[in-house]
This record gives structure tokens, C-alpha cells and sequence, in this order.
């Protein structure tokens, strides 16, 4: 079989002790290194003057490859057309966007010199797995410098309908340059359906019945592919977390309150302080629960350099607060915001003893916390989910309560609901949820792609 070449961002090198936060790193890895192929991108690190070369390491069946970026070239692509740009108008928060044109050109420079950067490594059967919005013209950059190899792309973020989508200036130039892919993988049915809208009413390109896509004068193939979790090994992780030290404490200072728990990289479409104001609202309509719960809210710094990150974090800030300021009593605070990074077996961990796992993003392209926490539970008293309608999970997650994160009430009432739900209730809803991350773990979700963008056809349009 082809050696597979991954490409994303941010590669971790086998050497990095950091705690990373992202689930798109901790999917490839889990992958990656079953499987074997050559992980190629950025090193994480930022120099004046990058050596020409890149760096590379192995482990076990993996290979690296990772370049140095400039502090220029980070800060356009990434913190500004990247994470200023695209990240909001994908999460639908077009009152976010800020746009420029010179961020917009640093993208594409940045995309080509990733094409460059890889192309001496890859051998001719290579088959080529692209990640994400920071990377979606690199296929283009790829063949304009005569790489015929297989490309397939997959977004992990959504894909917003085509009135939303429009608003991006460059739109064209960066669809062009996606669609030089020969297999375009989204999250859920519903971005696929965006992408394919987009091709009718804005490339004027065509569909035909077998599903093959022709735009941008290529003929292309398109699937949803919901990613997973590695779901065995993280419910053998969390149920093997609890007399670690970090469980001990928590345990010890819950007594015997119920815990809801939330993990969220620190990002405003995760709909933290929404979610607070669920709490509160709790809180207020259901006064018996007040001291027989906490909130516990990890929030993983992200990206600081992005100001309405920043702004984020002081509204949070204020927002928990002025709810505990409230609610709090002598012995007992109903939010614990703590916005720190922790290991992955505390986190597990933590979900496993957790009565509710609070996920409600305003939009997710799938989230894969929702499924962490699943993945979690104690079979014989397993926790309830609230989860998002708007996260890609909640497309195979149908037995959680599924809330509008928009609707306080709503979360209010569900977090209720899951607080007093008894246990027959509990187990049918969870064994419901596990059945299906079991089935759809990381291994189909990566095995589905490969196995698809292996099978077919580079064509051409006729
Ligand atoms: C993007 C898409 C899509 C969180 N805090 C800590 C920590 N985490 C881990 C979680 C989880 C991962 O990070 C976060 O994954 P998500 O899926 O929730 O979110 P994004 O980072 O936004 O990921 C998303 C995903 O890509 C995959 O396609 O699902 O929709 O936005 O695994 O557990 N890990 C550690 N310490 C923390 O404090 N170790």
C-alpha cells in the first residue's frame, strides 16, 4: 500500500512534552501511529531566517517532517487570515471576520511554501492527506508545481452555507485551490451539502448522479466522514484515572455534590459564557440544586494573540464572577473556572466521575469531547450528555439531551433533567451513544478516508 503523507498546521514532534489542547492533533496521532506515514508541517517554532531544510525524526512506524515559520508569516496566515478570518466566518460569527488583503496573500504564500517545504520529500506513489483551514489552497499549490500524486482534504471545522460563505473575498482562488484535491472530506452531511451548494450557485460547476463533482475545470469526489476518538483506549484511560492525584483532589472537594463538567479549548464558538448563564439561570428556577452541584469549566488557553480571544477571557472572567459573587455560599461555589491545560488522563478522569458532561458549542465542526465523555463513563452508572445541536456529534449523538445553545431555558431545563434522570433512563441513552463511537472510532473514521482517496480516479474534467 502507498505511503500516506499527512499534512496539518501544527505537527508535534515526538521529542514535545507540552500538553497540547486540539483535537485535530490528537486524532492524527492516534491514527498516524497504527498505521505509519510521514506527519509534515509546522514545527511549532518561529525564526527570522527558517533554514531552508526540514527538520525530521521518527518513532516507531512514524515519520516527521517540520519546518520554522517566520514571525511574519505566522502572524498573517495564522493568527490573522487563519484564526481572524476563516475561523469565525466558517463558525458563522460574521460579525467577527476581519479581513485583509495582505493577511489573505501571506495565506497563500504561506500555503506555497508548505508545497514547496514537502515536495522533496514525497516519493511518486505517495498518497497525500491534507488538514484543515489553515491549509485549504495547498492541493493547489501542489499541482501547479507539478504534483500528480493523490490529495485528499479534510475540514474539521464547518462549512457554512453559501450566503455566509460568500462574504470572503478570495473565495474563488481558495475553492480553487481546495477542489485541486481528488477527495474533499467534511464532518457531517450538512457541510457536505454546503460544499456542494457552493459548487451549483457559486463555481458553476455540476454534479452528477454518481456524486463526482466537476468545478474549477477538475472532477473531484466529496464525502461526509464524522471523525472519532481512539474510544477503547480512552474509556480504559478514564476508568484507570481515578486514583490519580488530580481525581483524589477533586473528588475530596466535591464531597458528595454532583459534578457537571465542561473542557473546551478557550474559544468563543465553544459558547462558554452561555453556558454560565445556563448555570445561573439553573440556579434561579431550581433552587433545590443550589450547593448539590458544581460546574467545573476547563478552558485551555488558545490562541492569545487573537484579540477577541483576549476579550473572551475577561468576559468569563466576569461572567463566572458574577454568578458565583451570587450564588456562592460559605463551604460551596457553583462554577469552578479554571483556565489551565491538564494532562489527558486527568481530563478522562474528570469526565468518568462527572454526572453531566455540558457540551454546547454554537458551532462545532464535530467535537470530540462530546464523545470523550461517552467514552468515559461507568457502564454501571453512567453520566447524561447535554450537547449542542450545533456540534457535528450531535448528528450521531441523538440519545443525549440535545439542547440549542441559544436558548438558556433550554439548557437550564436539560441540565436539570440530566441532574435527577434516573439511572435506567441514564444507561439506555449512554449504551445508545457508546454503541455508536465504538463503531465510529478513529480507526473507521481514518480507514473510510484512506481507504476511499485510495480507490479513486484522478480525472480530469471531459
Ligand atoms: C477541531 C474542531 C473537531 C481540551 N483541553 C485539554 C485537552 N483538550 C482536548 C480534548 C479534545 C481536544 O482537546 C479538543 O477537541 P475538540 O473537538 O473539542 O475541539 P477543537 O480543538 O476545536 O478541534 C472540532 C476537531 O478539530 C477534530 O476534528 O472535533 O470541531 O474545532 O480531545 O480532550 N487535552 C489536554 N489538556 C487539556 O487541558 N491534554
Amino acid at each position: 500500500m502507498s505511503r500516506l503523507v499527512v499534512v496539518s498546521n501544527r505537527v508535534i514532534l515526538p521529542s514535545e512534552r507540552v500538553q497540547r489542547a486540539g483535537g485535530l492533533a490528537v486524532a492524527i496521532r492516534e491514527a498516524l501511529s497504527s498505521s505509519g506515514g510521514l506527519w509534515f508541517g509546522w514545527s511549532g517554532e518561529l525564526t527570522e531566517t527558517p533554514e531552508p531544510r526540514c527538520q525530521t525524526a521518527t518513532k516507531g512506524k512514524m515519520e516527521f517532517a517540520v519546518f520554522d515559520l517566520t514571525p511574519a508569516e505566522f502572524d498573517g496566515f495564522y493568527n490573522q487570515f487563519a484564526n481572524s478570518t476563516l475561523w469565525p466566518l466558517f463558525h458563522y460569527r460574521i460579525g467577527l471576520v476581519k479581513f485583509s488583503r495582505s493577511a489573505l496573500e501571506t495565506y497563500f504564500a504561506v500555503n506555497a511554501r508548505f508545497a514547496e517545504m514537502l515536495i522533496p520529500h514525497l516519493k511518486p506513489d505517495d498518497t497525500i492527506w491534507i488538514h484543515d483551514y489553515q491549509l485549504l489552497p495547498m492541493a493547489g499549490e501542489l499541482r501547479k508545481r507539478g504534483v500528480t500524486n493523490k490529495i485528499g482534504f479534510f475540514l474539521h471545522i464547518p462549512l457554512p452555507g453559501v450566503d455566509t460563505l460568500a462574504v470572503l473575498p478570495g473565495l474563488g482562488p481558495l475553492m480553487r485551490g481546495l477542489a485541486a484535491a481528488d477527495l474533499i472530506g467534511f464532518q457531517t452531511e450538512r457541510d457536505l451539502q454546503s460544499f456542494k451548494d457552493y459548487v451549483r450557485q457559486e463555481a458553476g460547476g455540476t454534479i452528477s448522479g454518481n456524486g463526482a463533482i466537476t468545478c474549477f475545470d477538475r472532477t473531484i469526489e466529496a464525502g461526509a466522514f464524522p471523525i472519532g476518538i481512539d474510544t477503547r483506549a480512552f474509556a480504559t484511560l478514564a476508568a484507570r484515572a481515578l486514583d490519580k492525584p488530580e481525581c483524589q483532589q477533586l473528588k475530596e472537594g466535591l464531597g458528595s455534590r454532583k459534578l457537571m463538567i465542561s473542557i473546551d479549548r478557550l474559544d468563543y464558538s465553544k459558547g462558554i459564557p452561555s453556558r454560565f448563564e445556563a448555570c445561573e439561570e439553573l440556579l434561579r428556577a431550581h433552587p433545590e440544586h443550589r450547593g448539590q452541584f458544581e460546574l467545573v469549566q476547563i478552558a485551555s488557553p488558545s490562541r492569545t494573540d487573537v484579540a477577541s480571544y483576549r476579550d473572551l477571557r475577561r468576559e468569563i472572567d466576569r461572567l463566572s464572577g458574577r454568578i458565583n459573587g451570587a450564588f456562592s455560599e460559605i463551604h460551596w461555589t457553583p462554577i469552578r473556572y479554571i483556565n489551565r491545560t491538564y494532562p489527558r488522563q486527568s481530563l478522562a478522569g474528570f469526565c468518568r466521575m462527572a454526572a453531566v458532561g455540558v457540551v454546547t458549542p454554537l458551532r462545532d465542526g464535530m467535537n470530540m469531547v462530546a464523545k470523550e465523555y461517552i467514552a468515559a463513563q461507568d457502564p454501571d452508572d453512567p453520566g447524561v450528555l447535554v450537547l449542542s445541536r450545533f456540534a457535528g456529534a450531535a448528528a450521531e449523538l441523538g440519545s443525549a439531551l440535545i439542547v440549542n445553545p441559544f436558548d438558556v431555558d433550554q439548557c437550564a431545563d436539560a441540565m436539570h433533567r440530566a441532574l435527577v434522570m434516573p439511572l435506567d433512563e441514564r444507561q439506555a441513552r449512554w449504551r445508545t451513544a457508546m454503541d455508536t463511537i465504538t463503531r465510529n472510532d478513529v480507526k473507521a473514521w481514518w480507514t473510510s478516508f484512506t481507504t476511499r482517496l485510495r480507490a479513486g480516479q484522478t480525472r480530469a474534467a471531459a
